[in-house]
């Protein structure tokens, strides 16, 4: 409850630096410290976290009173309540890693957070078959250019709304697009603090960029890691890849694991094309992970 001099707000930590938690509620920013329980309690606000405080009225600085359940929460970067991942992948140079980015699909669904795939180098190739290969699926799915600015308000267009982080490999263009969108969205002036740091050795903690008053933020710090392989059940892997879902009750066997059997739907669905051979590959390659990870 607060005091007489204190008034309550609920809003979300974009940012913590030193113990200090930076919460935004509405167009208003409260610096926030953590209340000792927490720490007692073992527990660590996330940035990403939707929280409670109590602001001192003079000062206009608070306590974090209250953590509210999170819907999800990543390891690397360490952010909860992500709701989208934008999952970058170049035409060209580097060339096209489609097991790093069904692998990041299925770490999504997992985690409950929506795939946005993003065919970026567009200046340099077409991306026809990427392209095809994903939206198939039903998945979100555009061709951007970090370098001719290709779609560029498309991808802004896509992160309204939604807590956004990064992902893919080396060289595919994160850093570059982040830059990008900083630039062309209408930032809220006086919330940014901080350009996107290039660079794998800078040690920093990540921070919500707000872009919209629509709750649309990105994470500054590429990357997503929140799920592994081990102790997940692999009679359970196809449904981290939706399009084998529909095929799966047709199978001849009813443990069938639809990597290799006869009178398998899904194998068969490959063969017409209905299912893309490269994702089935994926498949079996995250499904042999799994049983690696049990053998020990
Ligand atoms: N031609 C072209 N080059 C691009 C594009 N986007 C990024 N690049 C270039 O690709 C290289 C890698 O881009 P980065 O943005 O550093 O890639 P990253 O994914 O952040 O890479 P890591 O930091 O290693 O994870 C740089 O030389 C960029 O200038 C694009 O759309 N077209
Ligand atoms: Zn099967």
């Amino acid at each position: 409850m607060p005091e007489k001099n204190q008034f309550e707000i609920q809003g979300k930590i974009f940012k913590g630096i030193g113990g200090f938690y930076y919460v935004k509620a509405g167009n208003f920013i409260y610096e926030c410290r953590a209340r000792g329980r927490f720490r007692k309690d073992g527990i660590t606000p996330l940035v990403g976290d939707e929280v409670n405080c109590l602001i001192d009225k003079t000062s206009n600085t608070g306590m974090i009173s209250n953590i509210m359940s999170r819907t999800n929460s990543l390891i690397r970067p360490p952010v909860a309540n992500v709701t989208q991942i934008a999952i970058v992948v170049s035409v060209t140079n580097p060339k096209p890693n489609l097991k790093t980015v069904d692998k990041l699909i299925s770490s999504a669904i997992y985690a409950n957070i929506k795939p946005l795939i993003c065919i970026n180098k567009t200046d340099l190739q077409n991306g026809e078959n990427l392209f095809e290969i994903y939206s198939k699926i039903g998945f979100k799915t555009l061709y951007i250019s970090a370098e001719s600015k290709e779609n560029i308000d498309m991808l802004i267009e896509k992160l309204s709304g939604e807590v956004t982080v990064f992902a893919g490999n080396s060289g595919v263009g994160k850093s570059s697009l982040l830059n990008c969108i900083l630039k062309d969205a209408n930032l809220e002036t006086g919330t940014v603090s901080s350009k996107i740091e290039r660079g794998r050795h800078t040690t920093r903690h990540s921070e919500l960029i707000p872009l919209d008053n629509n709750g649309g933020y990105i994470i500054d710090t590429p990357g997503f890691s929140s799920f592994s392989v081990s102790g997940f059940d692999e009679h359970e892997l196809y449904k981290l890849f939706p399009e084998f879902i529909e095929y799966s009750d047709n199978c001849r066997f009813a443990d069938c694991s639809h990597t290799v059997e006869q009178g398998c739907s899904v194998l068969e669905a490959v063969e017409t094309g209905e299912i893309s051979k490269s994702r089935h590959e994926s498949y079996v390659e995250q499904y042999k992970e799994i049983l690696d990870s049990k053998t020990f």
